[in-house]
């Protein structure tokens, strides 16, 4: 277990999203690789996303936690374990089980998953390990488990490619789920009969190839689908035996949805003809998958909007059978296998469940655990404010950033800053939740951890080492069994790799016969090292007997005996706009950034596509104020404060913005800070997709930006966003209230430099200054009373290039060279071609445009908004 590895492929998995495309990893032998498709995993037949195929310029151990840390200090692992064992055992001792805590995460493996939800429910006897799983998939969870009675995706991908309706709903699957889009974009390639409809208030670059873009109103989804279920029922469209025989709540279900139906226009926001249209394409279409994400879970409806759509697929018998069904879509690498192991405050290991008489006694008997929490624990907004109130006295955060993706953003940094007791678990040092612990224990990164993880479709695969462990890093599982031992409890953790945490898990889920359980890893439970090592990409069921299925549900046999239509009555978003706060703001996820920047960040050509935090209006919104000016979003919660970006896509009286900038990247634009806690009253997910909002101009006395060769501090600025370029030196982008002149000479002060060329007109409040050593540019400096500044893209390139030219150096003040091409965005960032590039190349259609600049011929990511473009420029 040294980790030092030979350089040849290895097959491993993708740490970004829930699609979980197999890559296969060349190590260089100097701590990179690089990184391909897998032409062999089902996911993605060697297919990668701009991300994806970034992997492997997010391998540096730049930033990286190497050892652990007791109260800022460097300390051995012995030092740090104890401490941790110490802090939890003194919380137990003084609050409890209820006054202890994880929070865990869908980036975990399924082993470390494991591990940590039998050290909390087992060993600390507390329902409380809850995970960011909570902030994703928990509506959806629990949309299955009422209607089914298991948490079961029927599904699997090839559905997506043989439907002939696709219905993507709160999914900008384009951006989030790039490889899948690819696949069904090559189906509709092939069949062009097949019909995508997009439901999302954003015209996002999902709509870029679909038949049908409904606007919807924010939280309308139910009254869409209640609309569609009354619909189907006034058609005599049910499939009457299928209703019969396998399902219950059928009266209710039609009963509520025919309440709401008849006010569909006003609560979805959508012409009554397109909804008719919508209806329509539906009801004449039996293979119709039904597609969600976020839009739908991160609601305080999520659930009911889950349980709408699956409603819609019960009611027609369109489940289960190829090219049908509803299908969730996860959005973490391993969210599937977080749910596997249990590890959520409302769920025991394997599928166990408390309410159900017998499965506690069973596992905490295989277990030897006679301690094992008694019943569920806090979900994540409930655990936080808990911490807030002193009712939790240890917490140990693995794998996650709560101070950054949570709602309620303030209200958690102040609950982590007041923690009696808080461990993290991290790869890096700049996540920002870091910051407040008082144990750091250093993590085993992508590349170099072993284990399992589960994507949407089921499907299990490996992610396999091809680095060597760096500093003192570990996996997380050994971390927990460590404090685990110290626990008193070494027996039960005494694994020796993470084949032997997965035979027991596939063992858990066992325990549950001959109860119906659909999910069976029984046939695992035996696997040997080996055979664990060389595991190909495998779809669950693996029952020990019986048959294996790929999809669920077509003939019934639901867990729960019989499936059920939940009667789901419209409930609005729990805080509407007023007078104070008359826009919505919506959030989300951006083409080219995961999560909070901790690794995409880090990637200048992945910056490139949005270097600073935007918040989209309408352009009929808020007219005042001015494209490209700083504006302060705020909510009644909070305020964040992001560069206004138009776009007529966006649906009028809603804002959009992205929730990836961290207190590391532009403190002063962490959208969560303005997000409310509103919680789903079944699922408990907060309502990440919606908050009352007003926005107005953020008053600066001068806009500018810095230019250096390293990282400044993003306190250089009151506001500050930060951005890395190609060539190793850094982009700020500021703003401020003192005088102009006195920001100037403070930025100025951050460059190095041999030799300045200086303009200042303190009468206009410009000043602009280029710092130079050895004859090249190291550094610029600009700042002015307004936004307008000059381009930066091409000083930025000039910083990279060496010794400056004569006519470049004349040019360096005013900012570019006269003859040079102004400033314009990057669309493709395998092949780094702007939107000039493309507009300007002649091409009409998106294979003529990648022919000409090669835009789109790398990953394809970028294919959709090469094709708005296009669409744009016809116009
Ligand atoms: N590039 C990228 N990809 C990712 C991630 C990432 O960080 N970056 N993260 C991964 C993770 S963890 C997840 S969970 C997934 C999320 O994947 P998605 O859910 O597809 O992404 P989001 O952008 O969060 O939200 C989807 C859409 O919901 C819409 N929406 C908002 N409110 C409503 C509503 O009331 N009704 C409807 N119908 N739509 C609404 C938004 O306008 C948005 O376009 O992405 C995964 N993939
Ligand atoms: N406004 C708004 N907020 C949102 C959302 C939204 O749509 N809008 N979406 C929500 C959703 S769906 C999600 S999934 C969350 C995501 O939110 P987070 O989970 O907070 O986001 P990440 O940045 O992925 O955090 C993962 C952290 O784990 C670290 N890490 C990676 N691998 C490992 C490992 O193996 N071990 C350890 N110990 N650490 C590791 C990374 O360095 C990183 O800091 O955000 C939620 N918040
Ligand atoms: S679609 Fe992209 S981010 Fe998602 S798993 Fe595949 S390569 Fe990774
Ligand atoms: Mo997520």
């Amino acid at each position: 277990m040294d980790g030092s590895l030979a350089p040849r492929p290895v097959r491993s998995t993708c740490p970004y999203c829930g699609v979980g495309c197999g890559i296969r990893a060349t190590p260089d032998g100097r701590g990179g690789a690089t990184i391909e498709g897998d032409g062999e995993h089902p996911a993605n037949r060697g297919r990668m996303c701009s991300k994806g195929s970034a992997l492997g310029e997010t391998l540096s151990l730049t930033d990286r936690l190497l050892h652990p840390e007791v109260g800022g200090k460097r300390a051995s692992w012995d030092a740090a374990l104890d401490a941790v064992a110490e802090g939890f055992a003194r919380a137990l001792e003084r609050l409890g089980p209820e006054g202890v805590a994880l929070y865990v995460s869908g980036q975990l493996l399924t082993e470390d998953y494991y591990a940590a939800n039998k050290f909390a429910k087992g060993v600390l006897g507390t329902g409380n390990i809850d995970s960011n799983s909570r902030l994703c998939m928990a509506s959806a969870v629990a949309a299955h488990r009422r209607a089914f009675g298991e948490d079961i995706v029927p599904g699997v991908y090839e559905d997506l490619e043989q439907a002939d309706l696709l219905v993507l709903v709160g999914s900008n699957l384009a951006w989030c789920h790039p490889v899948l889009f690819q696949r069904v974009m090559a189906a509709k390639a092939t069949r062009p009969a097949m019909r995508i409809v997009v439901i999302d208030p954003r015209r996002t670059a999902s709509c870029e190839g679909a038949d049908l873009h409904l606007p919807i109103a924010p939280g309308g989804d139910v009254t869409l689908f209640a609309a569609l279920l009354t619909h189907l029922e006034d058609r005599g469209l049910g499939d009457a035996r299928f209703l019969a025989q396998q399902t219950r709540g059928l009266g209710d279900a039609l009963a509520a949805a025919r309440q709401v139906a008849a006010d569909a226009p006003a609560l979805t926001g959508l012409p009554a003809e397109d909804i008719a249209r919508f209806c329509a394409l539906w009801a004449a279409t039996p293979r119709v998958v039904t597609l969600w994400s976020q839009g739908v879970n991160q609601s305080s409806a999520g659930t009911d909007k889950a349980n709408a759509i699956i409603n819609a697929h019960l009611f027609t018998g369109r489940i289960g059978r190829p090219g049908m069904g509803p299908f969730s879509v996860t959005g973490q690498p391993n969210a599937m296998g977080g749910r596997e192991t249990g590890a959520l405050a409302n769920m025991l290991a394997g599928h166990l469940d408390w309410e159900r008489p017998g499965e506690h006694a069973a596992l905490a008997a295989f277990w030897g655990m006679p301690r094992l929490a008694t019943g569920p624990g806090l979900k994540a907004v409930d655990l936080f404010r808990a911490l807030g109130a002193g009712r939790i006295g240890a917490l140990w955060v693995m794998a996650t950033n709560p101070a950054v993706s949570l709602p309620e953003g303030d209200a958690v940094r102040d609950a982590l800053g007041g923690a009696p007791f808080l461990v993290v678990s991290e790869v890096t040092r700049r996540a920002d939740t870091a910051d407040f612990a008082h144990v750091r224990l250093p993590a085993l990164g992508w590349g170099e951890k072993d284990g399992t993880v589960t994507n949407s479709e089921r499907v299990i695969s490996r992610q396999r080492a091809f680095l060597p462990w760096p500093g003192e890093a570990k996996p997380d599982w050994w971390a927990v069994a460590q404090v685990a031992r110290r626990l008193g409890h070494g027996a039960a953790f005494a694994w020796d790799g993470p084949a032997a945490i997965f035979r027991e898990h596939a063992a858990v889920t066992g325990l549950a016969r001959p109860a119906a359980r659909a999910f069976d890893l029984s046939g695992l439970a035996d696997l040997s090292d080996a055979a664990y090592g060389e595991m190909p990409p495998t779809r669950w069921p693996v029952p020990a007997r019986g048959p294996r299925a790929d999809r669920f549900f077509a003939a019934g046999g639901f867990p729960a005996g019989r499936a059920r239509l939940v009667a789901t009555p419209f409930r609005a978003p729990e805080a509407q706009p007023d007078t104070a706060f008359p826009l919505r703001l919506l959030t989300g996820r951006m083409r080219d950034q995961w999560h909070m920047m901790t690794r995409t960040g880090s990637v200048p050509r992945l910056m490139a596509h949005a270097p600073e935090p935007l918040l989209t209006l309408h352009p009929d919104d808020a007219p005042d104020l001015a494209e490209g000016s700083l504006v302060r979003a705020e909510t009644p919660a909070g305020s964040a404060v992001l560069r206004l970006a138009r776009d007529p896509g966006q649906r009028r009286g809603t804002g959009f913005a992205p929730m990836h900038w961290t207190a590391q990247f532009a403190p002063a634009a962490r959208i969560n800070a303005a997000l409310i806690g509103a919680t789903d009253p079944v699922s408990g997910q907060p309502e990440l997709k919606h908050a009352p909002l007003r926005v107005s101009a953020y008053a600066a006395a001068w806009h500018g930006f810095l230019l250096a060769p390293r990282r400044c501090a993003p306190d250089v600025a009151a506001w500050c966003a930060i951005a890395p370029l190609e060539g190793g030196a850094w982009r700020h982008e500021l703003a401020g209230p003192e005088a102009p002149g006195e920001a100037f000479a403070r930025l100025r002060a951050l460059l190095p430099a041999e030799d300045w060329a200086v303009l200042e007109d303190p009468v206009a409040g410009v000043y602009r200054a280029a710092a130079l050593s050895g004859g090249a540019l190291t550094g610029v400096v600009a700042v002015a009373p307004a936004a307008l500044l000059p381009p930066r893209d091409w000083l930025a390139a000039l910083m990279t290039s060496g010794l400056l030219a004569p006519e470049d150096r004349a040019a360096l003040l005013v900012g570019r060279r006269a003859d040079g091409p102004p400033p314009s965005p990057m669309v493709c960032a395998c092949h780094g071609v702007t939107a000039a590039a493309i507009r300007g190349c002649g091409a009409r259609d998106v294979a003529g445009v990648g022919a000409a600049t090669r835009a789109g011929t790398g990953c394809g990511s970028c294919k959709p908004e090469i094709a708005a473009l296009l669409a744009r420029e016809l116009v």
